[in-house]
C-alpha cells in the first residue's frame, strides 16, 4: 500500500478515535453533537494536498536514516501518520478562520465552511474545536512514553509555539493596513517578509520538520535553527506563490477564488509592481485597490500586466528554486535533508 493510502487511512481511524473520546460515558453528548464534529472535521481536515502532513513523515523516515517509510515498523508509521494529521487538523483550523476573516467564497473546489446552510459564523466555535483536537491526539497517542517520556510535552510545545506565531502574522496581514484605507507606502518587502515568516513559513514548513525531527529523538537545537532558516526561506516562496496564484491562477485549479485586491492584502503582485510602477499608474493603483467591485480588481490586474508581473514572476521562482536548492546542497553534509528536498520538489512551479 502507498505511504498516502496508508496515511488517508489512518485520517478515518483518527476520526472514529476522537468520536469514541466524545461519546465516552462522562461527556454524555447527545448525538448531534458528535455528528458535527465529525462532519466538521470530514468537511475540513482531509481534502488538501496533504503536503503538510506527509512531509512530518517523510522528515521522520529520513531522521531515523530508513530508505523507505515502509521499511519503518508499523507502529512507528502510526506515529508519524498521527503528527501529520495533527498538521493537518492545524491547516484546516488556521483555514476555516481565514476564509471568514478574507471573506472567501470557496476552499478546495468547495463552498467555504462558513457559508454552508446553517453553519455561519458558528464556524468560529467549529475552528476552535479543531484546534482543541490537535491536543486531545497528541494527548491520546503520545503521553508517557516510556521510551520518551519528554516527547508528548516537546511536542505540545512545538505546536503552540507555532500557533502563536501564525497568529501574530495573520494580525500582521489583517492590520497591515489601517482599515479601508489605502497606503501604498505601505506595501514594502521588509513588511511582506514579516507577513510571510509569521503566517506562512512556521506552520507551512518549519512545523512539520520539526515535528519529524523531534519525533525521530533529535534534541539538538542547533539543528533546528539550520533547518528553520532554510524552512522561512521556503515558506516566503511558498506564499509568494500563493499569492501570485491568488490574482492569475486559475480558481478551477488552485480551488479558491482570490480576494487579495479586494481585500487590501500586502502581496508579492502589489509589492513588485510599485516597483516598476510610473506616479500615473501609481494613482491608478491607489484608486482601484481595495474596492470590492470586479471593475477595480480587474483594472489592478491589468497594471499588473502593464508593468510586466506575469513575466516577472517565472524569474522569480526559477531564481528561488535554484539558491533553495544551494541551502540545502550545504545542508547535506550535516543533516538528512530528505524531507527539504521533498518539501520543495512538492512546491516547485505548482498551479494549486
Ligand atoms: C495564508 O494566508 C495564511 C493562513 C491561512 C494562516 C491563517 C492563520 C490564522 C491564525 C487564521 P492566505 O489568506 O493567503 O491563504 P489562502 O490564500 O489559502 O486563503
Ligand atoms: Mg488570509
Ligand atoms: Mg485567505
Ligand atoms: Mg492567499
Amino acid at each position: 500500500m502507498s505511504v498516502r493510502q496508508e496515511f488517508l487511512d489512518t485520517f478515518g481511524e483518527i476520526v472514529d478515535v476522537l468520536e469514541a473520546e466524545m461519546g465516552a460515558q462522562g461527556l454524555a453528548l447527545p448525538p448531534e453533537a458528535i455528528a458535527r464534529v465529525r462532519r466538521c472535521a470530514e468537511y475540513n481536515v482531509p481534502h488538501g494536498k496533504l503536503n503538510r502532513g506527509l512531509a512530518v513523515v517523510e522528515c521522520y523516515r529520513a531522521f531515523r536514516g530508513a530508505h523507505s517509510v515502509q521499511a519503518l515498523g508499523a507502529r512507528e508509521r502510526q506515529d508519524a501518520y498521527w503528527l501529520g494529521w495533527c498538521v493537518e487538523w492545524l491547516q484546516a483550523f488556521f483555514l476555516v478562520a481565514d476564509d471568514i476573516m478574507d471573506g472567501s467564497k470557496t476552499r478546495r473546489g468547495r463552498t467555504c465552511y462558513y457559508l454552508l446552510d446553517k453553519i455561519g459564523l458558528d464556524a468560529v466555535n467549529d475552528a476552535l474545536l479543531l484546534e482543541a483536537h490537535i491536543y486531545r491526539l497528541l494527548r491520546q497517542r503520545f503521553r508517557g512514553r516510556a521510551d520518551d517520556a519528554e516527547l508528548h510535552a516537546d511536542l505540545v510545545d512545538i505546536f503552540q509555539e507555532v500557533t502563536f506565531h501564525t497568529e501574530l502574522g495573520q494580525m500582521l496581514d489583517l492590520t497591515c493596513q489601517a482599515g479601508g484605507q489605502v497606503d501604498l507606502s505601505r506595501f514594502t518587502e521588509e513588511t511582506l517578509h514579516r507577513i510571510y515568516r509569521f503566517k506562512t513559513c512556521m506552520y507551512s514548513f518549519y512545523l512539520p520538520v520539526a515535528l519529524g525531527m523531534r519525533l525521530a529523538g533529535e534534541r539538538d537545537p542547533q539543528r533546528y535553527r539550520q533547518a528553520e532558516a532554510i524552512l522561512v526561506e521556503m515558506g516566503k516562496f511558498f506564499q509568494a506563490q500563493d499569492d501570485y496564484l491568488d490574482c492569475f491562477g486559475d480558481p478551477a485549479v488552485t480551488g479558491k477564488i482570490g480576494t487579495d485586491i479586494e481585500e487590501n492584502k500586502c502581496t508579492w503582485p502589489v509589492v513588485e509592481a510599485l516597483k516598476r510602477m510610473s506616479d500615473e499608474q501609481r494613482a491608478v493603483l491607489a484608486a482601484n485597490y481595495a474596492r470590492r467591485d470586479a471593475d477595480c480588481v480587474e483594472r489592478v490586474k491589468q497594471l499588473y500586466r502593464e508593468v510586466g508581473i506575469p513575466e516577472a514572476f517565472p524569474a522569480y521562482e526559477t531564481q528561488s528554486y535554484q539558491a533553495l536548492q544551494q541551502q540545502i546542497e550545504q545542508l547535506r553534509p550535516e543533516m538528512p535533508v530528505g524531507a527539504l528536498e521533498f518539501l520543495l520538489n512538492k512546491i516547485y512551479k505548482r498551479s494549486k
